[in-house]
């Protein structure tokens, strides 16, 4: 995608034994302080400064006098230079950047070196060319920003996702409060201070690490417009405590996509799309392919092909170049993984997993494949967000269709098959906000990405995700 500024292959980032909390253009202290831990060893990495109410209103007038004194009156082309700056100065650190997200995370060094800081860079970059753009994003001639944004993130794509609400936030002219998941705070830290480096105007970004409780803050706080990604009772929680008030929502929650595999498609490329649908970043995914839908006819031969295929993934060291996939990102992850895989059992479902050794310390779950699943069971309806799979089959084109939709979620899906009539016909009918064909997780800034059902809504990327940074 981009080219990355040349740096030895052994990088390793600067981590700080403690971080504060950004305000107003400088680290501060906060009401208490938390560690972040290592996945893959249980060590510590750093102690971070752990935002209070308090800390919260100071965040939101820093950003109020920010937005109103320089970032909303700045021309659209002076901001769009501050973001391609933020995008250049991720793509210089970008080794630095990928180091520090898996420590941080437990993903795999691959994952985060090839997609999560390329991708968000493009963001930082997509985004900057649209700053002095806005009046023709077909939103209305002179579309004005909200004002201050409150951004709640979770911790499976820490510094995507934080790419993700920022950058669209900032080139509408807003400026932002976010608070990173309590256990990714890193990359969030170290784009604050990317932005100082920058010299982004003090207050337009605010980062606010903490708990359930620091993000209840951010989102009762005096802000504009709330922008959440993470679980659908939380978002629940959110839509319900902002209802009635003047703020704007937008929800990214959970997924239960069906990865659908007819007849016809192309068996091998098929199989590649399962394992990277739901094996990617350890299967913590909103719009992981968690459910394979494949055709009775061939359900043999592309099990058994799936099933050698997730005995060569390597499990284990996050910064092993050849590992695909890392620890668990929490312990309360893990435990939740291993409940719903007990639940699965329980209900019937006959589980496979590959055997491998897994590293002593650390959280790991091996790659789960549950055939002989029945669509009442609750591997096949509720989220598990970990490498586990829930294999169902259908006979014909409709069953598959009325299956992928048999869940509270619409998120995304995917499509295999050699007929690009068939691709047509499922998209129509499939109740997802993002329908791949013949390929899983592709993402694009051009594109935009959300959910249907309790999948939340609103969209994030392309001209659509600028929408919900606008008045217009
Ligand atoms: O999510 P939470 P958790 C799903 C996935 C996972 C489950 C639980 O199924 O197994 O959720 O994960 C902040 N007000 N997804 O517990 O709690 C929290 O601090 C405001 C899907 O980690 O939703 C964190 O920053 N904020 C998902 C963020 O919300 C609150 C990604 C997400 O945490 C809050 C993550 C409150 N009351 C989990 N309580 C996706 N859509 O990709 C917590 N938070």
């Amino acid at each position: 995608m981009f080219e990355y500024a040349p740096a030895p292959e052994s990088v390793r980032p600067d981590i700080k034994e403690h971080y504060g909390l950004f305000i107003d253009g400088e680290f501060v202290d906060g009401q208490d302080v938390f560690k972040s831990v290592n996945p893959a060893t249980e060590e510590v990495l750093f102690t971070v400064a752990e935002a209070g109410e308090a800390d919260v209103a100071r965040a939101v007038a820093a950003a109020r006098r920010a937005q109103e004194t320089v970032w909303g009156p700045m021309s659209g082309t002076e901001r769009g230079k501050y973001l391609f700056r933020i995008a250049r100065l991720l793509q210089e650190r970008a080794r630095e950047f990928a180091v520090a997200e898996s420590l941080d995370n437990g993903k795999p060094i691959k994952e985060t070196r090839d997609f999560d800081v390329p991708t968000a860079a493009q963001h930082f970059f997509y985004h900057a060319g649209w700053a002095d753009k806005l009046s023709y994003a077909g939103l209305g001639a002179d579309p004005k920003p909200l004002g201050v944004v409150g951004q709640v993130i979770p911790w499976n794509f820490p510094l995507l996702m934080l790419a993700w609400k920022i950058a669209p936030a900032l080139a509408c002219g807003n400026t932002v409060v976010l608070k990173p998941a309590e256990t990714t705070p890193l990359t969030a830290l170290m784009f604050a201070e990317l932005c100082q480096e920058a010299d982004l105007p003090a207050g337009v970004v605010n980062i606010l690490p903490g708990a359930g409780a620091a993000g209840a803050a951010v989102v009762n706080s005096p802000v504009d417009k709330v922008a959440f990604t993470g679980s659908t009772a939380v978002g629940r929680a959110i839509a319900k405590a902002v209802a009635g008030s003047k703020k704007k929502v937008t929800l990214e929650l959970g997924g239960k996509a069906a990865n659908i595999v007819f007849d016809d498609a192309p068996i091998d490329q098929a199989v590649e799309g399962i394992v990277n649908g739901i094996f990617f970043n350890q299967g913590h995914v909103c719009c992981a392919g968690s459910r394979l839908l494949v055709q009775e006819s061939v359900a043999d031969d592309v099990l058994a092909r799936l099933k050698e295929r997730v005995s060569t993934l390597r499990v284990g060291d996050p910064l092993d170049k050849n590992t695909d996939i890392g620890a668990i990102n929490s312990a309360e992850q893990l435990a939740r993984i291993t409940a719903l895989t007990e639940a699965g059992r329980g209900e019937g479902a006959d589980v496979w997993q590959p055997a491998c050794d897994l590293p002593e310390n650390g959280f790991w779950f091996r790659p789960t494949v549950f055939t002989g699943v029945q669509q009442s069971m609750r591997i096949a309806q509720e989220e598990i967000f970990g490498p586990v799979l829930s294999v169902l089959t259908f006979r014909t084109p409709d069953e598959a269709i009325a299956k992928a939709n048999n869940t509270p979620y619409g998120l995304s899906a995917g499509v295999w098959t050699e007929k690009g009539s068939k691709i047509l016909w499922a998209a129509e009918r499939l109740r997802a906000g993002v329908v791949w064909a013949n390929t899983f997780n592709q993402f694009d800034a051009a594109s935009p990405f959300g959910g249907l059902k309790e999948s939340g809504y609103g969209r994030e990327g392309g001209r659509q995700g600028l929408e919900a940074y606008l008045d217009v």
